[in-house]
């Protein structure tokens, strides 16, 4: 995209309402606006990085065997008597009267609905198991709504539902969730830790809240060091085979929230390896048994032709909460850093002469060969100083940034163009080790300028390229140095 026809509108100050790094940074990078208390407008930027999360969670979800189903955000309140929430979910619920005066409202959650869909079409136990999955909004009237997206009133949340038979199938449905939990905050290049967890409105008697660890977090939580450098996607996943064994071992270390905190037991920890933080809650599992099938007579007809009522289980996971929850946990002080597998744009090419023909058409043609290989990038063609550019790549944060300010020549000698190498070197997920590659021995090395980056070590360092931000910065330079002999300008 060609940042001067796009819409990202960024702010220079930081807007007095944000009181955390993520909601400033949103708000900053023009991301989101706020529409009333706690319900927000997703603008361009905002919205991919809400998509590229939702498709993590719903490739996760498939994989897990779930299927995913759209439920509406209105729901009628006979679902709600029926299984005795109507009343009991107070203020919190955004009660609503259609023109013929019946009563609706809009969902803070589905197990009604969803256990209606599944009691009007599942007769027998030959139907099950099942496990349904929806990402729809949600609205919950939250006393407090605060910290931009993570804490709204309108929030969009992927709600998932299991039918089992009997205890054994509904452990086995909460467990493949636990693991595709997993799978999914890692993918997202978050630490999310399962902790154990009070089960609220929701109800039932087994949960785990997965927590990523961060300052502004809303939970005190406490659990055992160890957890923080598990690796989940080094394991290969079987979801039918039994999982129990990988659930014993994220569970087998104490990890609570503060509700379910036990704190002789916290303390029995040697002193060196317990935690004690804030958390951010980005996803919630619960098994709860027969709580909403009874009342609602979810049944179907057993082997013997008796009654079984259904086991449930049901499991949430913030996605808008969870575009905050990464920026807590990735950002630094000029602006967010993407992990790649989110990032709303991989690489942001950064023309700083965009009056200057040959310059930006060096843009366009290495905007092309990494659309051709499938890169999204971000073309910032605006008529601004440099400054005004770098300030506002930072604070957008793109994995990759290349700066162009010469035009560039095919490498002479080479037999893949410049533009390709890059593409090449950008395509490669190690950021920086790619990098090093190319300040290394690479074709595109002539392209750096040395000076700049190379130090007298001959190790990284630089002006363009801060390690610490964990961001690529090629510097490309022009080949107008046809004057200086290219040999020299090799590393
Ligand atoms: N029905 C169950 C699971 S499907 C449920 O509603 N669980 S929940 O209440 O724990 O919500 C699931 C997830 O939604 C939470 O883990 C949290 O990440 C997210 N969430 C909950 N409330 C909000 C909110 N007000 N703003 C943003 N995200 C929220």
């Amino acid at each position: 995209m060609r940042l001067s026809q796009g819409f990202i509108p960024t702010i220079k100050e930081t807007p007095n309402e944000a009181q955390i790094a993520s909601h400033r940074l949103m708000l900053r990078a023009g991301m989101i606006r706020q529409s009333s208390a706690g319900i927000y407008c997703w603008l361009p930027l905002g919205l991919r990085v809400l998509k590229k999360i939702e498709a993590i969670v719903r490739e996760e979800q498939d994989r897990a065997g779930a299927q995913e189903i759209l439920m509406p955000t209105i729901q009628p309140a006979e679902l709600w008597r029926e299984s005795g929430r109507y009343e009991d979910y107070g203020k919190e619920m955004l009660r609503i009267r259609d023109r013929h005066d019946r009563e609706m409202l809009y969902g803070p959650t589905n197990e009604e609905q969803v256990t209606e869909i599944v009691r009007a079409s599942i007769k027998s136990y030959r139907d099950l198991p099942k496990l349904l999955y929806h990402i729809q909004w949600k609205f919950r009237d939250e006393v407090r709504p605060r910290f931009g997206v993570m804490r709204g009133r309108e929030f969009l949340m992927k709600d998932a539902y299991s039918f089992d038979l009997d205890f054994a199938g509904a452990r086995h449905s909460y467990n493949k969730m636990f693991v595709a939990y997993l799978r999914t905050f890692a993918r997202m290049g978050l630490k999310a830790i399962p902790m154990r967890a009070d089960t609220g409105p929701i109800g039932g008697d087994l949960s785990h809240e997965f927590i990523v660890l961060a300052d502004t977090g809303e939970s005190a939580v406490f659990c055992h060091k160890g957890l923080v450098d598990k690796d989940i996607l080094a394991r290969k996943i079987d979801y039918d085979a039994n999982l129990q064994s990988i659930v014993n071992e994220w569970t087998s270390l104490y990890a609570a929230t503060d509700e379910m905190h036990d704190k002789a037991a916290f303390e029995k920890i040697p002193e060196g390896e317990r935690l004690a933080a804030r958390g951010i809650e980005v996803g919630h599992i619960f098994y709860f048994g027969t709580k909403y099938s009874e009342p609602m007579k979810a049944v179907v007809a057993g082997p013997g032709g008796e009654q079984i009522t259904v086991e449930m289980g049901s499991y949430g996971i913030g996605v808008s909460r969870l575009v905050g929850g990464i920026i807590e946990a990735s950002h630094d002080e000029a602006g967010i850093v993407w992990p790649e597998s989110v990032a709303p744009f991989k690489v942001a090419i950064v023309n700083l002469k965009p009056d200057d023909g040959a310059v930006s058409g060096t843009c366009q043609k290495l905007y092309d060969a990494l659309a051709a290989k499938g890169i999204e990038a971000l073309h910032d063609d605006r008529d601004l100083r440099p400054g005004a550019k770098f300030a506002d790549m930072d604070l957008i944060g793109t994995p990759w940034q290349v700066k162009v300010w010469q035009a560039l020549l095919a490498i002479p000698q080479g037999k893949v163009s410049t533009y390709r190498a890059i593409a090449g070197r950008v395509g490669n997920d190690n950021a920086s080790r790619a990098v090093g590659t190319a300040v290394g021995r690479n074709p595109i090395s002539w392209l750096i300028p040395c000076h700049r980056v190379l130090g007298s070590d001959g190790s990284l360092h630089g002006y363009h390229w801060g390690l610490e931000r964990k961001r690529a910065m090629l510097a490309v330079e022009a080949a107008r140095q046809s004057e200086r002999p290219r040999t020299s300008a090799m590393a």
